[in-house]
């Protein structure tokens, strides 16, 4: 099939397909010859880039860095049959030829924000840009092969801890299933695996919802909304326009959180199929067509025939472990939902439930020592974040701040200021989190790692971290939590949220050690 010029003149070609991109809807469509620009060579990137290759389209690919990672991996999609890979910023501002030729798509990494030059030049020249999720949605039906059923999660904060969940359930229950997507397997790797999936759990972020334009789950959830994220996609509306995306085409069941209505409209002003129904979950008493909690139990007051006036055991809230703060019984309740949409009986959900271990970093008890707990959330990357796990403890020394992402701090602050004991700031530049501290938390004692204090060298996150540590355990008394939850992304001082929360896990083991206990 020969190649159709778009038309850079009309919005619609923005978004929609070009009549052969209208026609890409398996992996046995005839992709061949397809020229394709794919922007970033990270997790996503890569899996997209190799995909295309395997399926026989032209790619190019381009990634501002130029690092000796970058470049092995640039010689493994060579080795597949990607035509060329353009390393280095100078390659990030215009949109490069395939073959000598425009391209006639562009499939890009989630983390490249629309404005980003070389995806602008994109759009202004009518290319259709594409996620990894939409690229995956287009190739999931393949001759020989299941095709699973998708089950989507969005939210501002639990989706990772939700999916696992998710994943854990459909396990119990028998079933060939993966979390993947923004969870860190790209959505691309999952989808190619050669034995095929029943059903797969898939966390999608605001970004890559922006980047999709059609799927069809079989059921969808938005856990929660709250300010995140606002310096990508420009204002809150926008962010959450892009969260409502993920109800679009829904078949069975679309599930919105009953404490926060913004989730319900979405579900109300969404497209979905025929038959699809709206079901809610409440960390209370549920009504007919929700989840929710009775007496300790979870349960199930949707998927049931006679759910006016009965309701389904699905487990105890013992069942979520430990710790359980409202945020994860939010969480096991809309995982409940979405497999029960597809039919998961309510014994997988409870041992699913049970056999679940939640990743590390999300409320993580790394030590305790006279009668002090410490509590690693390095995925508190955001306030929302933060206000759960702070919700979760009343006596809080709070270890807290990096890169806030253009978010306000006065609310968390205002909310919490009754359970802080001291604060201790790490981040580069944690002003605009000192600020709220200062006009709404002016007794609280506030502790920092600045050079100024503790001859830490800021840039040095594992110093400044090591730093906090001491000073948490200068102040800290027994009944006290020492709690790691930042509100803020980690990259002014780390890796990753993961790399943040290793070096508080280390430096808590070394003042184990310190002290003659180990941790
Ligand atoms: N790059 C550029 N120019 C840009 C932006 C990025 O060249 O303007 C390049 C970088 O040099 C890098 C690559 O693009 O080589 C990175 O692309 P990416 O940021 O999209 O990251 P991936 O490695 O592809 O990982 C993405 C998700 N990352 C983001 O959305 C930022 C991962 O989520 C996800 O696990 C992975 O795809 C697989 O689906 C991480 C994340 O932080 C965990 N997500 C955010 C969050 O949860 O808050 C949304």
């Amino acid at each position: 099939m020969g190649a159709v010029p778009v038309n850079p003149a009309t919005p619609e070609s923005r978004t929609g397909p070009t009549d052969r991109l209208a026609s890409l809807t398996s992996w046995d469509a005839d992709w061949t010859g397809l020229r394709v620009v794919v922007t970033g060579l990270g997790l996503s990137g890569f899996a997209a880039a190799d995909t295309l290759a395997e399926l026989g389209a032209h790619v190019v690919v381009v990634d501002g860095q130029e690092s000796p990672e970058h470049r092995a991996k640039a010689d493994t999609l060579k080795i597949v049959g990607v035509q060329d890979v353009l390393l280095g910023d100078r390659h990030t501002a215009v949109l490069p030829d395939v073959g000598g030729l425009a391209p006639e798509l562009v499939v890009t990494s989630p983390g490249w924000r629309p404005n980003q030059p070389l995806l602008a030049a994109a759009a202004a020249a009518g290319v259709p840009i594409w996620g990894d999720v939409e690229l995956a949605w287009r190739v999931r039906e393949r001759a020989g092969r299941k095709t699973a059923d998708w089950l989507v999660v969005t939210g501002t904060n639990g989706k990772t801890t939700t999916v696992g969940m998710v994943e854990s359930m459909l396990l119990a229950a028998g079933q060939r299933a993966i979390a993947c997507g923004n969870v860190g397997t790209p959505i691309l790797d999952a989808i190619r695996d050669p034995e095929g999936w029943d059903t797969i759990a898939v966390e999608l972020s605001s970004f890559q919802l922006h980047w999709t334009h059609h799927i069809e789950p079989a059921a969808s959830a938005v856990l929660n909304l709250a300010e995140d994220h606002v310096d990508w996609h420009g204002s809150f509306e926008a962010y959450c326009a892009d969260k409502a995306k993920i109800y679009e085409h829904t078949r069975l069941a679309c599930l919105f959180n009953e404490e926060q209505p913004m989730t319900m409209r979405m579900v109300e002003e969404a497209d979905v199929q025929e038959g699809c129904r709206a079901v809610s979950f409440t960390t209370d008493t549920p009504g007919r067509s929700m989840l929710g909690v009775v007496d300790g139990l979870l349960v199930d007051r949707a998927f049931l025939e006679d759910r006016a006036n009965q309701a389904l055991e699905l487990g105890q809230l013992q069942d979520l472990g430990p710790i359980a703060p409202q945020h994860q019984v939010a969480n096991a309740l809309a995982a409940a939902g979405l497999v029960r949409a597809i039919g998961v009986p309510p014994e997988a959900v409870r041992d699913g439930l049970r056999a679940y271990r939640p990743g590390d970093h999300r409320i993580q008890l790394v030590a305790q020592a006279d009668d002090v707990l410490w509590i690693n959330d390095s995925k508190a990357t955001n306030p929302h974040a933060a206000d759960a796990s702070l919700a979760a403890f009343t006596d809080v020394v709070w270890i807290a701040g990096g890169l806030p992402k253009g978010v306000s701090y006065d609310e968390l602050v205002t909310r919490h200021v009754g359970r802080l004991r001291a604060v201790v700031l790490i981040g580069a530049d944690p002003g605009e989190l000192a600020g709220s501290l200062r006009r709404h938390a002016p007794d609280i004692p506030v502790l920092s790692t600045a050079v100024r204090d503790t001859g830490t060298d800021p840039s040095d996150g594992h110093q400044a971290m090591a730093a906090a540590v001491r000073e948490a355990n200068a102040v800290a008394r027994p009944g006290d939590v020492v709690l790691m939850a930042p509100a803020a992304a980690s990259m002014d001082q780390f890796e990753s949220y993961a790399d943040r929360g290793n070096a508080f896990i280390d430096a808590v083991a070394r003042l184990m050690e310190a002290k003659g206990l180990g941790s």
